[in-house]
């Protein structure tokens, strides 16, 4: 039997490439030179496409690929994809959810306790000999104890407030409705009023359309000087022009980002601002959890064409 058409959208590592060229007649987007014309040629054979969160498949992808039936994401945000046009045409999509979530948690408090006790000069401190000719490092703040914010608790929302209620932290949380938590866990709906009341405020909801820029200046402004945004949701749920202007001017005493406007090329104004602690969009990025993500991204496509329930259904 011939193997089905898939469209590859971003490269893999090898534990995945060689498997999916195994089961597929792969035909690898990302790696063509003239995109319109291998779409043009490869298009209308494409049954299935294989993407990465961030890459995702746009409407014009989808309409270039008239037989195309599954849309296998590898990564949990698929906000990338064109929901509205796989809806018209019935275009299953899924995702790779739950495998990645204690990672991404992991990061977002690393994060937090990396850039507040000022990890990254220390390090420098230490190895560079200023701790010889200058003395000890110049005094940061705490973490345990003080406020933490979580906006969007699903489920990395929820590991990022189990690991900081570990750090002996206050949790307010908001949500599109109040969840069984903890009940020292306090429920904020409107993320002003979240941003008012912590001291750091984690980023953490599924992106769309109607989460852009969720974090917008009002709710920079009411987490304040003293106050400190972790985003490892997507860049879209952040203004960051507002985010920039606050970090500038002191409005917003610090950031830890894994995701941006345009990534992977970053804001140049991000250059200039220690105050922000940059990551290369890597939440997930540990061998265990990649090759999780990789397996039910294969167990899903598998499925589809073994007609078998889909493990992690979308859409
Ligand atoms: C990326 C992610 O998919 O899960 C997501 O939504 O953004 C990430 O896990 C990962 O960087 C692979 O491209």
């Amino acid at each position: 039997m011939s193997k089905p058409d898939l469209l590859q959208m971003g490269a893999y590592p090898d534990w995945d490439q060689i498997p999916l060229e195994a089961a597929f007649q792969v035909h690898r987007y990302f790696e063509a030179a003239d995109k319109p014309a291998f779409l043009a040629q490869v298009g209308p054979r494409i049954r299935a496409i294989a993407t990465r969160g961030e890459l995702g498949a746009s409407a014009q992808i989808i309409a270039a690929c008239p037989q195309l039936e599954l849309i296998s994401v590898y990564g949990v945000g698929y906000d990338a994809v064109d929901l509205a046009a796989c809806r018209a045409r019935g275009i299953r999509v899924t995702n790779t959810p739950d495998v990645l979530t204690n990672d991404v948690a992991d990061l977002a408090v690393a994060m937090m306790l990396a850039q507040t006790r000022g990890m990254l000069a220390a390090e420098v401190w230490a190895r560079s000999g200023d701790w010889v000719a200058k003395g000890g490092y110049p005094l940061q703040s705490r973490v345990w104890g003080r406020r933490a914010g979580v906006l969007g608790l699903g489920r990395i929302g929820h590991a990022v407030a189990k690991r900081l209620a570990g750090f002996d932290m206050q949790i307010a949380y908001s949500s599109q409705s109040r969840k069984e938590v903890p009940a020292d866990w306090a429920f904020i709906q409107d993320p002003v009023a979240l941003a008012q009341e912590v001291d750091f405020l984690f980023v953490t909801l599924a992106a769309s359309a109607e989460t852009r820029h969720i974090v917008n200046a009002a709710v920079i402004k009411a987490l304040g000087p003293q106050g400190m945004l972790i985003n490892v949701s997507r860049a879209a749920n952040v203004d960051e022009t507002a985010l920039l202007d606050a970090l500038e001017t002191g409005a917003l005493r610090a950031a830890a980002l894994d995701v941006f406007e345009g990534e992977p090329a970053l804001n140049p104004r991000f250059k200039a601002l220690p105050q922000a602690f940059l990551q290369p969009h890597h939440g997930s990025g540990t061998y265990e959890t990649r090759q999780g993500m990789g397996a039910l991204l294969r167990q899903n496509l598998s499925a589809h064409f073994a007609g078998q329930p889909l493990p992690s259904l979308v859409i």
